[in-house]
C-alpha cells in the first residue's frame, strides 16, 4: 500500500520523523571515530608503511583508505553493529533497476551500512552476472556505496572450472586440486582470478582514488555444497587455494581488498572454525553464515556460533561479523526483534548481512519490502540504537 501511495518512496517527513531517534547515536559515533582516528594516528600509521603498533598500515600491499576501513571495522562494535543486505540497490521484491530505489530504504528511510555484491561468472568475461546483473552496474552501485560512507563486500558464486557447470556442482573431487599450481586447469584458472583482479582494480571514484572492498571468496566450505567444499578437497588443498587467490590479487597491484573468511555451518568449537584457516596474514574478518529453518535452533546455535567466532576474533585480533544470515521470505512479525536482535546484540560483530530480496524467485528474499509481514518490526529494529545504516557511520575510510 505504501509503495502504491509513494511510488517514489516514503515521503521525506516520515524518514526524518525516522531520523529523530538517530541524532545521538550520529553525534556519538562522530565522537568515537574522532577518538579513533586519532589513535590510529598514534599507534599505527607511519608514512613508510612500517608496522609500528598492534596494526599492519598502509604498505606496498593496501592503500590506506584500505588499512583504515580495518582498523575501523574493528571499532564498530563500540556503537553497535552496522547492518547489511544482498545486492541492495540492484533489485526487490517486484522492481529492479530503478534509480537510488532499495527495499531497505523503502522501509526504514535508510540504505544498509553495508551491501554485499556477486561476482559469479566475472570468470567468464561476460557483461552479466549469476544473477543477471550487469557488472556495470555492480562497479557502480559500489561506487554509490562508497559515496554515501558505507561499504561493500563481495562474494563469489563462481562456476566449476573443471566441468564448465556451476559453483553448486560437486560430482568431482578433484576440482581444487586441478586449479592449484601444476593442475590440468591451474592456468585457465589463474585467467579467471585475473578477472576478479581486473574488476576489483576499476573500483575508484573519478579522482582515482581506489574504494576499499571486503573480498570473501571460498565462503561455506565447512558444507559440501560448493566445489571448494569440505568434501571436495583437503585442508591443505583449501588453504593453498586462498593463498594462490590472495596473492595473484597482489601480483595483479590489487590494493583495495580486506579478506574475510566465512564457513558455512556451526563450528563445535574454536579449533574446528580454524581448521581449514588460510592464515592470520591472509584474512582480514573472520564470520560465519547462517540462515533459519527452525526458530529455537537458530537461536541457540547463532549463539553459540558467535560466542566461538568472538573468542577467534579477540586471540587473532580480527573483527567479526555474520557474513550471511536470514530467514527465507520472513514469515513472522517480530523475527528482527525478538529473534535476531536478541542474541547478535550480545556481541562485538561488525556488521551482520542479510541475503538478497530476489526479483525472479517467488518468496526468496531476506529483507523486508513495505507491506511485508515484517516491516514495522524491521522499522523497530532500524530505531535500535546499536543497528547502524548508512547515516550512522562516518569516516569509515579514515
Ligand atoms: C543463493 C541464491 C541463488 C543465487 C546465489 C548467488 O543463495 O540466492 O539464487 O544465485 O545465492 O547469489
Amino acid at each position: 500500500i505504501i509503495l502504491y501511495l509513494f511510488p517514489g518512496g516514503i515521503p521525506p517527513t516520515f524518514v526524518k520523523y525516522s531520523l529523530l531517534n538517530k541524532r545521538f547515536m550520529i553525534k556519538r559515533i562522530k565522537i568515537l571515530a574522532t577518538g579513533a582516528l586519532l589513535m590510529a594516528g598514534l599507534g599505527a600509521c607511519s608514512p613508510s608503511g612500517k608496522k609500528t603498533g598492534s596494526e599492519t598500515v598502509a604498505d606496498t600491499l593496501r592503500t590506506a583508505e584500505t588499512v583504515n576501513l580495518l582498523n575501523n571495522l574493528r571499532q564498530i562494535p563500540g556503537q553497535g553493529f552496522m547492518f547489511g543486505h544482498h545486492d541492495d540497490p540492484l533489485y526487490g521484491v517486484g522492481w529492479e533497476g530503478d534509480e537510488g530505489r532499495s527495499d531497505v530504504k523503502s522501509v526504514c528511510g535508510d540504505y544498509p551500512a553495508v551491501m554485499s555484491f556477486d561476482l559469479g561468472h566475472i570468470e567468464l568475461e561476460g557483461e552479466k552476472s549469476l544473477d543477471h546483473v550487469q557488472f556495470r552496474k555492480i562497479r557502480q552501485e559500489t561506487i554509490n556505496q562508497y559515496k554515501r560512507g558505507g561499504m561493500v563486500s563481495f562474494s563469489w558464486h563462481l562456476d566449476n572450472p573443471s566441468t564448465g557447470k556451476d559453483a553448486w556442482d560437486v560430482s568431482d573431487t578433484t576440482v581444487v586440486a586441478s586449479i592449484l599450481p601444476g593442475g590440468t586447469h591451474h592456468t585457465k584458472f589463474v585467467g579467471w582470478l585475473d578477472a576478479v583482479a581486473a574488476f576489483m582494480n576499476t573500483l575508484e571514484t573519478e579522482d582515482g582514488t581506489k574504494i576499499p572492498v571486503l573480498f570473501r571468496p571460498w565462503h561455506e566450505h565447512t558444507g559440501s555444497w560448493f566445489w571448494w567444499g569440505q568434501n571436495l578437497c583437503t585442508a591443505e588443498q583449501y588453504k593453498a587455494l586462498w593463498r594462490m587467490t590472495y596473492e595473484r590479487m597482489h601480483a595483479k597491484g590489487v590494493k583495495n581488498l580486506l579478506y574475510a573468511y566465512s564457513p558455512g555451518s556451526e563450528p563445535k568449537d574454536s579449533a574446528a572454525y580454524l581448521e581449514r584457516y588460510p592464515g592470520d596474514d591472509i584474512i582480514d574478518l573472520v564470520g560465519f553464515d547462517t540462515y533459519q529453518f527452525d526458530r529455537t535452533q537458530y537461536m541457540e546455535q547463532l549463539d553459540k556460533s558467535l560466542a566461538i567466532l568472538t573468542e577467534v576474533g579477540q586471540s587473532h585480533n580480527k573483527p567479526i561479523a555474520i557474513t550471511e544470515t536470514g530467514f527465507e521470505a520472513i514469515p513472522d512479525s517480530t523475527w528482527w526483534t525478538q529473534t535476531l536482535y536478541p542474541v547478535i546484540s550480545k556481541y562485538p560483530i561488525s556488521y551482520v548481512l542479510v541475503w538478497r530480496n530476489a526479483r525472479e524467485r517467488v518468496n526468496h528474499y531476506y529483507a523486508p519490502y513495505p507491506g511485508q509481514v515484517s516491516a514495522d518490526d524491521f522499522v523497530k529494529f532500524y530505531r535500535e540504537p546499536k543497528t547502524l545504516f548508512v547515516s550512522d557511520v562516518k569516516d569509515l575510510y579514515k
